[in-house]
Order: C-alpha cells, then structure tokens, then sequence
C-alpha cells in the first residue's frame, strides 16, 4: 500500500508540467471554441497571500473545466509592476526600484508555480518592462491625438509627505491613502483622460453586462453619478457678467435668497478685483486649499463662507440677492455656481442660519408650489418643467444633465511609471514624441530623496531632448503615468504578446475579447474595472477594437478572513500559504479555499478546515490505491441489485451536479461537497459481496476527473495510479448517463372509502407527501371524490394512498 506523498507528488507534476509545456496555448488556433478567462494581475510585493491563493484556485478551476470541456482556453499571468512601494523602497533602502521589483516578480513567480496554476508562462508580462510600456505610450499617443488625452491647470490633491499628486480615491477621509497625511489643494499643470466623454457610454454599458453582480454595477452607476436638472442663467448686478448655475430643482427658484460661487472660481477673482474684498477673499481661498473636499462638502461639516460684495438677479421676479462664495461649493461640479434655497436645501439652510440670511419657502407639505406667483399650485414635479420652460424662453435656462464621473488625471510626480512621451518646445509647444522613438525609456541616472518634484528632474541624460518638430532644444515631460493606465489594457496584450511591431494584432484580439470570465478583489469594483471599461471604449473610438465591453462576466470573490476580520500583516493575524503548502501541500491549500465558501462570500480560515480536507484527499488517495488494479481491468458494467442501480445513480448524479456547478454557478463548495458524499457511497459500495468491478471502474475515474480541476496534482497522480497516459487534462469532461438517472418506478393503489379507484406509477422512494398530492391530482379519483369533503388522507410509502371522504 502506498502513502500519500503530496511533496513528491507536486513536484514531480509540476515539473512535468513544465516539461511538456502542459499550459501552452496557441491563440491563432480558431478550430476550437475560445474561452478567455482571467484573473486579475498581481502588484509584484514579493509574497504571495492567502487572497491571491483564493482568486487564482477559482481561476484555475475554471481554466481546466474551460479546457476539458474542449475549449481553447487562454489562461495567462502576469506583474502590475509598476508603482510607489518600489519607490518607497528605494528612498528607504537605497535598492534601485528595478532591482526590488523584478526580485520580486522572480520570488512570487516561484510561489505561484507551487500552487500548480495552469498558465502559460510564455504569455507573462510586466507593465515595467520597455516591451510593454512602449505600447501604453503609444496609446497614449493616440488617445492624445483623438483629444482623449488633454493638459489643464487645476486644482489637484495633494500629499506633502509624499510630495505627490493623489488621485481622489487615493484620499482616503481627507488623507493620504499611503502615509495618512491630510491631503491638501494645489494647482499644477496635469494630464487627464476624458473619461467624461463616455459618462453616458459606461453608464448604458453597465445595462447589458448581465454577467457582472448588481452590486459591482450599482458601485459603478453611483460613482459615474448621472443627475437631470438644470443650467439657469442669472445677472450680476452692476456688471456685463453672468452667473450660470446647475439646479436639479428649478421649480424652487422664488425661494432663492442667496446666490453662491465656489471660492477658486475665477469669476470671483474677477469680481472681487480692487475691490475691498480682495484681500478677504483670497485669504479665504487660501484656507479652502488646506481642506479636502470631503471635509468641505460632508453634510455635518460646518459651513463657511462670506459676501463678496455684488448682487444677482433672479430672472423669475427680479429679485435683488446677495452673492456669496461657501466652502461647500466646488469649483469643478456642475458649473461651479449655485442658487442657495434654504428652505429646501439643508446645507444651504445651514448656511443661512449661520449667516442671518432669508429663508422663503416655495414648496408646501402637499408637494404644491407656493410664493411661486403665476406658478403657485402647481405639483414641484410639473413646476420643474414649466419653470425651465420660462426661463428657456428668454433665453436664460435649459434641461442638462450632470455627471460626478470626472476626467482621469493620470499624471504622477513619480519616478517608477511609464515616463509620458511628449516634450515642451519654446516654440511649437507641447509636441508628442514620434511613434519611431517609443519607448522613451526611464533613465537609471536618478536620485530617489522622496523630496522635491518629481524624480527624473534628477537625471541629467533625461530632461533634456531636441523637439521632434523643429529641431530645437526642448524638454521631456518628467511626470509618470497613473499604474492604472497600465492594468487597463493588460488583457489585450495577453493574446498578443509577443508582438514586437504592434501593441495587438486587433484581428486576433477582436476573436477573443470581450475576456469571458475575470475574476478579482471587490476593491476593484470602480476604478480598475472603469477605466478598463474606459479604455475599451476609445480604443474602440479609435480604431484599434471593435467590441465596448472588455470583461463578459464577472466574479468578485470574497476576502480571506481570521477570527472574522480580514488577514492583513498590520493586525498580525495572516497565514503563510507557504507554511500551508509546505505542511500540506498546495491541492489541500486549493481544496481548502474552494471548499470553505462560496467564491464570493467571505472565507473564514480554519486549521480544522484544512486539515479536513487533507484527510479527505488522502481518503480518496487510499481508496483509489485499494481499487487500481479493478479499475485497470477491462471489467464490465452490469447493474443486477438495487445497490448497483443506487451507487450507478450517485455516480451520474454527482458528475451533473458537478458539471453543472461549474459551468455556471461557480458552486464550487456544493461541487466539492457532493464530490465527498460520491466518495462515501464507493466506500460502502466496495465493501459489498455482490459490488460489480464495471460500476466500481467507472466510479472511480469519475471521482478522480471530477476531483482533477480542484486539486490538478492529485488528479494527474490518481490518473497514472490507475494506468492511464497523458494528463488527464487532456482528457474531455465526461457526460453524465440520463439513464442512470432514472428511478425505479413502482406501483401503488388510491382508495377511496376503502375502494380502490385508481392506480399510479410513482417513484419508488417518492415521499409521502408527493404520494398524497399524485393521488388527490389524478382524474379518477378526483371523480370519486368531487361534491364530497376530504376527511382524511393516509399515505403508505411504496404501497398505497387512502382517502377518506364524507
Ligand atoms: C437649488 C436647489 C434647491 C438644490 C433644493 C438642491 C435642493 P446632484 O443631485 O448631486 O447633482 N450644487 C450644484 N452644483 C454644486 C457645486 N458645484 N457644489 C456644491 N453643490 C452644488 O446635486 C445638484 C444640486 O447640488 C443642485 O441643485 C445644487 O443645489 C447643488 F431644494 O440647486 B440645488
Ligand atoms: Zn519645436
């Protein structure tokens, strides 16, 4: 008898494996069905954790049922490799962020193969690597070109710890999301994506994407934030001016009593110019840039403001109001103006306590409009329409629509990212690189102090260029790239990435997106997934794609949690997959992560847990070792007794639940649950004197093809112990028998007042509930008793059904 070796056992498939290339996949073989499935790329820390273990099993299994199913299945990794930490490690340590990064991509790569993914490393990328950023220059080049990618002054968060531009959601309740600093305004020249240009694009998108979980898109609908309201012009007294402001509710305009610009706005610079409020106002603009717009715009935050010196019209009924500026006003919402209703809007009702100013209401409790002149009665909703209709009509209002989604600001004061491929000539301005001279790489010449503006100002082989137009002395841009410019078309490159002269053969790329099931942390769920979304969209605009959506159907799995809080080194309550593996080996890791949950709800680790299902996999172990040399004789199926004809049934059952499982509801605990009880029935099943060798053959390859996808090592090895060749991935997902299927049918007798009035073919294990409802559902007897009560109904398992009327 031979013992479970899962060391030997591991490597050895690893390693054969590799030898024969096991995970190639050749994406210009169409004679197949295609199926891409994808999980999302690590950032390269340098150890793989539970989390990865978890999203890469279900991608695994996924993978190889894909294949056994006879799919031609794409199944690549790769290295979101660029990014701060490598910098931060550099300041802190002095090792260049190449060298930390790709040691690292060496160390989890090697961890990664321990778990026996099935991926074909030929198709690895790494965002860092010149062959890869080349392209996400190009594309810029060509997002730059279509006016996708522009250059503005304004207001960005900023890190003075970091010395760095944040994106908003890297400012985490007013701090730094890495070191948490508070975050403070500056103005900076910076590059941004119009992602705002298909707001309603990815807004519609999200209706067809049936395939993604409602709570995924509901994230993204309310990031991209779309309103229905209304731009109103008004006049600003004294002055040629105009104000313009967004209002989802015209129909409160006769209780404006105020009117509020946003601090920065350039208007007030305007207004205020030489005038005794200039001084003030600038202070107070100077405070506002110290203040994030969370804790300006937070609906308990205290309000702030002052009256800068002019008066509005409102063009409803003339009325004379002051003009205000307020924190909680942005400059970069709507048009940056409003027209301040305190009876109906809270924070501008705070506001105006706070500030003595009137209050008038204009809506009552009933919905109807009051001290709204000739529109007095009207219902708000109505009132809407005909007030924007007024207004329209003297030119001074119209229906808009509003977004929250803003464009992308991609550019970072950072040295470890993709160096942006323009330069600034005195006289020809800002001049894209030519696509010919890609990439521009990183120079090595320099200094990593985490102080001052960006990194590469440092290096003298850098900055310094001639522009591509005119010939003149010019410079390079020395801002980076946001790393997610880099994870938003890695899946594009995967089908193509040995392609040296183009980012992507679009033919090719066009035959297998969109990726059929992606599977990731419920982190991602608005960036990542937006802006891919987003960059599938103007590569669609410019021609490189001919598809909208990048990600067919989505699965977020849940989080690995200990004790019930998520493992995370901060709290000290991790577990080394390493350690696991070592002490169990990666299939019971694998099973273990399957099994525990379902894929999108939390995990809970439990010692218990694992060790059940090591003790699982050596049970199956053991009884396939007990019954190889059966399954390796040419024995027969022949089905003589209930208990063949049961353990038949258990056989076919399972292998439909199974293939239903994962073909379509990632039910893999359910799958792997109803895997355990087949195995306890072969069990008792071979420890019968009258047990058939044929139904024992096939219960035990079907256990071990079942069992492969989950824990690939064991299957291979189980697949061998049984006299097969080849890996038993190369083999198809086995059908199950309908006819196994089928149940005994017996017969059994309905009487009524003791006489019997009909007979039925049931089920033989039918319960007897079922039997009463056949019984009291059948036509004869339905007759006997119609007009008549029902007394009593008795039904005895396998022989009859009795009725008892009055
Ligand atoms: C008058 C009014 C009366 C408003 C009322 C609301 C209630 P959403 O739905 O989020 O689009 N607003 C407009 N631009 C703003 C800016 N840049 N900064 C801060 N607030 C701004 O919100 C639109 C409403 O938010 C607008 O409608 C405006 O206030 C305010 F009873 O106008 B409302
Ligand atoms: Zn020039």
């Amino acid at each position: 008898m031979s013992v479970y070796n899962f060391k030997k056992v591991e490597a050895k498939w690893q390693k054969k494996w590799e030898e024969t290339n096991q995970y190639k996949t050749d994406t210009r073989d169409t004679s197949k069905p295609l199926y891409y499935t994808l999980e999302m790329f690590p950032y390269p820390s340098g150890k793989i954790h539970m989390g990865h273990v978890r999203n890469y099993s279900i991608g695994d299994v996924v993978a190889r049922f894909k294949k056994m199913e006879g799919y031609n299945v794409l199944h690549p990794m790769g290295w979101d490799s660029f990014g701060l930490p490598a910098e931060n490690a550099a300041i802190k340590h002095g090792i260049h962020p190449a060298k930390w990064t790709y040691e690292n991509i060496d160390d989890m790569k090697n961890q990664l193969k321990l778990l026996g993914l099935s991926y074909d490393w030929e198709r690895e990328l790494a965002t860092s690597n010149p062959d890869y950023y080349k392209f996400t220059q190009e594309i810029f080049l060509k997002f730059l070109e279509a006016g996708l990618a522009y250059k503005k002054k304004s207001y960005v968060n900023w890190c003075p710890s970091c010395e760095t531009v944040l994106a908003n959601e890297q400012v985490v309740g007013g701090k730094c999301e890495r070191c948490d600093s508070t975050v403070i305004k500056k103005e900076l020249e910076q590059w941004y994506f119009k992602t705002t240009e298909f707001a309603e694009e990815l807004l519609q998108g999200l209706d067809e994407l049936d395939g993604w979980p409602e709570k995924v898109k509901t994230m993204q609908r309310n990031w991209i934030g779309k309103s229905h309201g209304a731009e109103l012009v008004f006049d600003i007294e004294g002055t040629d001016e105009k104000m313009v402001v967004y209002t989802t509710r015209p129909d409160t305009t006769y209780g404006v009593t105020f009117m509020c610009l946003a601090p920065e706005s350039p208007l007030v610079k305007e207004l205020v110019a030489g005038t005794e409020y200039e001084e003030a106002v600038n202070e107070f603009v100077q405070k506002m840039h110290t203040k994030t717009e969370i804790e300006r715009t937070a609906a308990d935050a205290e309000k702030e403001g002052m009256f800068i010196g002019k008066y509005v019209i409102n063009p409803v009924n003339g009325k004379r109001v002051p003009l205000w500026i307020a924190n909680y006003i942005l400059m970069d919402y709507g048009t940056g103006a409003i027209m301040a209703v305190p009876a109906h809007d809270d924070r501008d009702k705070a506001f105006a306590e706070k500030y003595n100013l009137d209050i008038i209401p204009v809506i009552d409790e009933d919905g109807k409009l009051i001290n709204s002149e000739e529109f007095n009665g009207l219902d708000y909703k109505t009132a809407q329409d005909k007030i924007t209709e007024k207004l329209a009509k003297e030119g001074r209002g119209k229906k808009t629509v509003n977004y929250r989604l803003r464009d992308w600001l991609l550019s970072r004061q950072r040295y470890w990212g993709v160096p942006i491929p323009v330069v600034y000539c005195e006289d020809c301005g800002i001049v894209p690189v030519n696509k010919e001279d890609l990439p521009i790489l990183l120079p090595t010449d320099v200094e990593f102090t985490g102080k001052g503006e960006s990194p590469l100002t440092t290096s003298k082989t850098f900055v310094n260029t001639v522009c591509p137009k005119c010939g003149k002395p010019a410079t390079r841009d020395v801002d980076t790239m946001d790393t997610f410019v880099d994870s938003s078309w890695y899946f594009l490159r995967y089908i193509d990435n040995k392609n040296e002269e183009k980012m992507f053969d679009s033919e090719l790329v066009n035959k297998w997106m969109p990726v059929d099931q992606y599977i990731g942390g419920v982190e991602h769920a608005i960036m990542h997934l937006l802006y891919a979304r987003f960059f599938t969209k103007a590569l669609k605009k410019v021609g490189m794609v001919d598809f909208d959506e990048p990600f067919k159907n989505l699965l977020t799995q849940g989080m690995v949690l200990m004790d019930g809080s998520k493992m995370s080194k901060s709290k000290g309550n991790t577990v080394s997959p390493l350690e696991i593996i070592d002490e169990y080996g990666a299939d019971t890791a694998r099973l273990f992560v399957l099994f525990a949950a379902p894929p999108e709800r939390d995990l809970d680790w439990s010692e218990q847990g694992v060790e059940g299902c090591f003790r699982f996999l050596n049970r199956v172990y053991r009884l396939v070792d007990e019954l190889k040399d059966i399954v390796k004789s040419n024995a027969e199926i022949k089905v003589s007794t209930k208990e063949d004809k049961a353990m038949r049934y258990t056989i076919h059952s399972t292998l439909k639940k199974v293939t239903g499982e994962l073909s379509e509801k990632f039910g893999f605990n359910t799958a792997i649950a109803a895997l355990m009880e087949l195995i306890n029935e072969m069990y008792k099943y071979k420890e019968l004197d009258t047990r058939n060798d044929g139904i024992i053959k096939e219960g035990i390859e079907t256990i071990i093809t079942i069992l492969a996808p989950f824990t690939p090592h064991m299957g291979e090895e189980l697949w061998e112990m049984i006299g097969k060749e080849g890996s038993i991935f190369d083999i198809s997902w086995p059908e199950y028998d309908e006819k196994a299927l089928v149940k005994d049918e017996i017969e059994i007798v309905v009487q009524v007042n003791g006489k019997v009035r009909a007979k039925l073919s049931i089920d033989a294990d039918m319960s007897k509930e079922d039997m009463e409802k056949a019984a009291l559902e059948n036509e004869k007897v339905k007759a006997s008793i119609d007009g008549k009560n029902v007394v009593k109904v008795v039904a005895v398992p396998k022989k009859l059904v009795n009725i008892v009327v009055k």
